[in-house]
């Protein structure tokens, strides 16, 4: 399997309802590797380049509106095939199809306050990651626990 970087983003609404610890939780017992992590309020720069992908559609404004509105836990986790499996973790982006047992699914009552971002590709994450953390902030290290993934 292939090792993976993602940008993992807990949301403005899911810090304010006290779930960092319940989100960072669900990644590690997973057996993913937390290499970097800080509380920032995102300035509106950061906020569209975050989502340059949107910009156009309708939502765009609203969405770096949420976004920027208090501060946000910017996450880099590292695994076998992180990209596509803390998607499955996190749960479909309409809350109405986020299956229970996901973070979406537990947790979000509504589309545009669905608490939790993970990048969609390797080109997306590393975009994102360049987006809030320099190289050096990238701690590099081996958990005992993945010989018994
Ligand atoms: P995210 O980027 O925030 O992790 O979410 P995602 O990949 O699951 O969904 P994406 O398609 O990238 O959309 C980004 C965010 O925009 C809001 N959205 N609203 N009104 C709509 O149709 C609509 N579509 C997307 C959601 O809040 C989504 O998280
Ligand atoms: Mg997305």
């Amino acid at each position: 399997m292939a090792q993976q970087q993602t940008f993992l983003m807990v949301k403005p609404d899911a810090v304010q309802r006290g779930l960092i610890g319940e989100i960072v939780q669900r990644f590690e017992r997973k057996g993913f590797r937390l290499v970097a992590g800080k509380l920032v309020r995102m300035t509106e720069q950061q906020a569209e380049f975050h989502y340059a992908e949107h910009k156009g559609k309708e939502f765009f404004g609203d969405l770096v509106s949420f976004i920027t509105s208090g501060p946000v836990f910017a996450m880099v986790w590292e695994g076998d095939e992180i990209i596509a499996l803390s998607r499955t973790l996190i749960g479909k982006t309409n809350v109405k199809e986020a299956a229970p047992g996901t973070i979406r699914g537990d947790f979000a009552l509504h589309t545009n306050r669905n608490l939790i971002h993970g990048s969609d590709s390797p080109e997306s994450a590393a975009r994102e990651i360049s987006n809030f953390f320099g190289t050096e902030e990238l701690v590099r290290y081996e958990r005992q626990i993945e010989q018994w993934l």
